[in-house]
């Protein structure tokens, strides 16, 4: 094993054991989600993959070294640390080297949970195509991760902040598939739908599996995108978020924030014009796909070859 992966005991025994397994984000700790709201979250993704009998994965870098599985000094530490660093695909070999403490984003997470051999990573809503990109080139490194990395990731869609049409696009450029879960149209994060169809729906956890297991034995490097809408009952409606997500962008031009700062920045600024709702639709979303990713998992773990 490579010795920079710090695996827990509990998700070694499981993957050895062929258990399921589900691994989760910490950039959604450290920079998507403010304290104490972070830590609950983290903590209540975890004890519902255990209630659904899986094994949880977070996954960060500690110190140097890439945890894929840590414990409540750890989660409290990725919650409420400061100068925790945002952590993407490019950034954990230095990071790594320096003996640095990172947050992994959905493309950091991706690239660890295939190397610790973790197949179903549960998160709130990916990285895209900023708004703008067509200037900025600002496009996030989730995208070239899902199209390099064979990981089913199971998120609400892209967030409304984003190019949603244009993410849909550089996804099938790259050869991405996306499945609908129950679905027909691209879900945007805090809203059931964008207006935009997905021409790929699937049905039930165990279909997802297959698709899986199809992609592997194609030998398509490509991971999945599982888009799965928030429950009706924790939805904001798209009218009401336009109107939010219009000042957040204006507040960011004005602010002339750049790079890795802007999807914090805009998370943030939304929950605040939303009077907190936002993250409370944020928090659910992502549980609601930590549940379908533990069935996922399951289904995987029932029929790893693909009998079922
Ligand atoms: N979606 C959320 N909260 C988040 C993120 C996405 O609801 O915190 C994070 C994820 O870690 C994702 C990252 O990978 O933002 C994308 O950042 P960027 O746009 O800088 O690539
Ligand atoms: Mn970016």
């Amino acid at each position: 094993m490579n010795e920079f992966l710090h695996l827990s005991p509990e998700v070694a025994d499981a993957l050895a054991a062929g258990r399921p397994v589900i691994a989760f984000e910490s950039t959604i700790i450290s920079h998507g989600m403010p304290y104490p709201r972070n830590l609950e979250t983290a903590r209540a993704a975890e004890a519902l993959a255990r209630g659904r009998g899986a094994v949880p994965a977070t996954v960060a870098v500690l110190d140097g070294r890439i945890f894929i599985g840590v414990g409540p000094s750890e989660l409290d530490r990725l919650a409420t640390e400061k100068g925790v660093l945002k952590a993407s695909r490019r950034d954990l070999a230095w990071a790594l080297a320096n003996r640095k403490t990172g947050a992994t984003t959905v493309s950091a997470t991706m690239w660890a949970a295939r190397l610790a051999g973790i197949d179903v990573f549960a998160t709130g809503g990916i990285g895209g195509v900023h708004r703008g990109a067509e200037g900025t080139f600002d496009i996030s490194a989730d995208m070239t991760e899902l199209a390099a990395t064979s990981v089913c990731v199971v998120s609400a869609g892209a967030k409304a902040i984003l190019d949603l049409p244009k993410t849909l696009e550089v996804l099938e450029t790259l050869g991405v598939p996306v499945l609908g879960f129950q679905a027909a149209e691209f879900p945007a994060f805090y809203s059931r739908s964008s207006g935009l169809p997905i021409p790929l729906r699937v049905e039930s956890a165990a279909e997802i599996a297959k698709v899986l297991r199809s992609q592997r034995t194609l030998g398509a490097p490509q991971g999945i995108l599982v888009a799965n809408p928030v429950p009706v009952e924790y939805e904001i409606p798209r009218g009401t978020m336009s109107g939010w997500i219009e000042t957040a962008l204006r507040d960011l031009d004005a602010r002339a924030i750049q790079g890795k700062a802007v999807t914090p920045f805009l998370l943030s600024r939304i929950v605040e014009l939303s009077g907190g709702g936002a993250l409370e639709t944020n928090v659910q979303l992502f549980l609601n796909n930590v549940d379908l990713g533990c069935a996922i998992a399951a289904a995987l773990a029932a029929a790893p070859h693909g009998a079922a």
